[in-house]
């Protein structure tokens, strides 16, 4: 067995939350140390380098809040930042505050185990490296584990096939090809318009039609960003918690959809519309928790996609059929008008499923597409297939990987029961998703500080979440998602995208009350929580 390098804290993952989690443990003084699988830092924005990539969320929102200064300095471009300017963003941060020494780029944490007797983790890695540390805290993301569909024949087609979270890092020319793009989430709606400008041809393969909304991108406003920076941190606080720690800082109508008449409901979503982006879905305050709210939006976007798609058949193929909003909102800059150019071809296939990928192309039921290049939109295994991924054992040797056998189990959905010492940042039964990034990553990177700091400055060895704690808090986040209409249709929040994947809600809906629990649980001495 590898001689294991002794640390106090092991984090795995070098996104976002990997990156302020060290820079945090580097302020309590622990020997810490970030292991990343990618070649850089980054996470999302560091894979995700697919033609049109950039956030949904707006720039002046998606940015670390803890350093003052930088958020003063730092200006972004455009209302939503592109995957590059991130990517150069979050460099900056690591620079700044000299982080990289602590992180070992290309290495793939493989196993993780803890050891009763001393009460550590040992964490081995891919190339044979063994780490022993006292907290082992997993960065590990909700959308990082690239879903590569099992197609009959993927291995015999005689053009590159690229996973949207897996581009080439130099990026592909798409002219003179015929492309295929399978997948219609929110990577397929940013990428399908600039692949349709560049490529000869482009056939894009739709399981499922979204429910997409303009994005509205355009330049910074420097008035809007003056008045922010003039009182950074009471927009931050009021984005947390007022907001709700929304996809946006623009806040919900108070008002349900059924309160106000027909034409001013209508009034109402076209202006939200002009909005653009995640204000859309704030349109009235009911629409994931009322069905008829929620058919009066979907009844709007339904007639916009038919004003906008001239083709009445492709028009109707693009109109999704289930709840809105109850798959992950996706925003889009020309998607639905990709499909009036002549070089775009949309087919269905969940009328005609694809059989196979032949070395020439996709066939499907129903016909055979000749392609030069197929793209993989697919997605992920959301929330715990990063996680699972590595074979984490707990006390008495139990695997993770059994224990979520059925699903994810936890605590705040911070520590499982069994797991001493592990903390998943952003873990199943958190906001995570259904909130800003960065806003629910900084809330539980703080928390997780001041725990660490707490049991280090009171000896104690151990915070393991109780078996009762546990139990009530799956049936806490059951209850809660069971009330809206998330759980209406089969999204990647239920685990649906992945075949045999339990059908159990993962992320918790509603960031506020979440917050105010993790604090409760903190005052009353980590409720919830032993302490050894
Ligand atoms: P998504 O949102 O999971 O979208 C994946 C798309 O790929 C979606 O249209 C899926 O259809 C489709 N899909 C998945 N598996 C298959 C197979 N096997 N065959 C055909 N089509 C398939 O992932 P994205 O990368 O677009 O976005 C992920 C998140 O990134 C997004 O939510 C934002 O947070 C940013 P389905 O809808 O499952 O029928």
């Amino acid at each position: 067995m590898a001689s294991a390098e002794n640390l106090d804290v092991v984090i795995v993952g070098a996104g976002i939350s990997g990156m302020y989690m060290l820079y945090r443990m580097r302020k309590l003084g622990l020997s810490t140390r970030v292991i990343e699988m990618g070649a850089d830092l980054g996470g999302t924005w560091y894979w995700n380098r697919y033609p049109g990539a950039r956030c949904d969320t707006d720039t002046i929102e998606y940015s670390y809040s803890f350093d003052e200064d930088l958020q003063q300095e730092w200006e972004w471009p455009e209302r939503y930042p592109t995957q590059p300017e991130i990517l150069t963003y979050l460099n900056h941060v690591a620079d700044r505050h000299d982080l990289r020494p602590d992180i070992m780029f290309s290495t793939r944490v493989e196993a993780a185990v803890f050891d009763e007797a001393s009460n550590r983790w040992r964490v081995t890695t891919a190339g044979g490296a063994a780490f022993s540390a006292r907290f082992l805290i997993m960065a590990t993301g909700c959308i990082s584990e690239p879903n590569i569909p099992e197609i009959a024949g993927m291995e015999t087609f005689e053009g590159p096939i690229h996973h949207t979270a897996r581009f080439p890092h130099e990026g592909v020319d798409f002219s003179g090809l015929r492309a295929g793009v399978i997948g219609t989430g929110s990577s397929g709606v940013q990428a399908i318009p600039v692949i349709a400008e560049q490529a000869t041809h482009l056939t894009v393969f739709q399981r499922s039609p979204q429910w997409s909304v303009p994005a509205h991108n355009r330049p910074t406003d420097p008035d809007l960003v003056a008045e922010i920076k003039a009182d950074y941190a009471g927009f931050r606080a009021r984005n947390r918690l007022e907001s709700g720690a929304q996809l946006s800082h623009i806040p919900a109508n108070d008002v349900s959809a059924l309160e106000v008449g027909e034409a001013e409901r209508q009034r109402i979503l076209e202006e939200r519309w002009q909005l653009g982006g995640f204000p859309f879905f704030g349109a009235f305050n009911d629409i994931v928790i009322n069905p008829e709210s929620n058919k009066a939006t979907a009844d709007f976007v339904r007639a916009k996609i038919r004003a906008i798609v001239k083709d009445p058949a492709v028009a109707e193929m693009l109109t999704p059929d289930y709840t809105i909003h109850c798959k992950r909102p996706v925003l889009d800059s020309g998607y639905f008008e990709t499909y009036n150019r002549s070089n775009v071809r949309l087919v269905d296939i969940n009328a005609a499923p694809i059989q196979a990928i032949t070395p020439r192309g996709i066939r499907t039921a129903e016909n055979e597409y000749a392609l030069d290049i197929i793209v993989l939109a697919t997605g992920f295994d959301a929330m715990t297939g990063a996680l699972l991924k590595i074979d984490i054992r707990g006390r008495d040797g139990l695997k993770l990987r059994d224990k979520w056998a059925d699903g994810p189990v936890n605590y705040l959905g911070l520590q499982v029961t069994g797991f001493p010492n592990l903390f998943t940042i952003t873990g199943p039964g958190s906001p995570s998703v259904l909130t800003n990034m960065m806003v629910a990553i900084e809330q539980h990177v703080e928390w997780v500080t001041d725990c660490i700091s707490y049991m280090v400055e009171r000896e104690h060895a151990c915070i393991e979440a109780s078996a009762e704690a546990q139990a009530a808090w799956v049936a806490h986040v059951n209850e809660v998602a069971s009330g809206t209409l998330w759980v209406s249709c089969h999204n990647w929040y239920q685990g649906y995208n992945i075949p045999g994947k339990p059908r159990v809600f993962m992320p918790l809906p509603n960031f506020p009350p979440y917050v105010e629990k993790c604090e409760a649980v903190v005052a009353n001495g980590y409720e919830g929580f032993v302490l050894s």
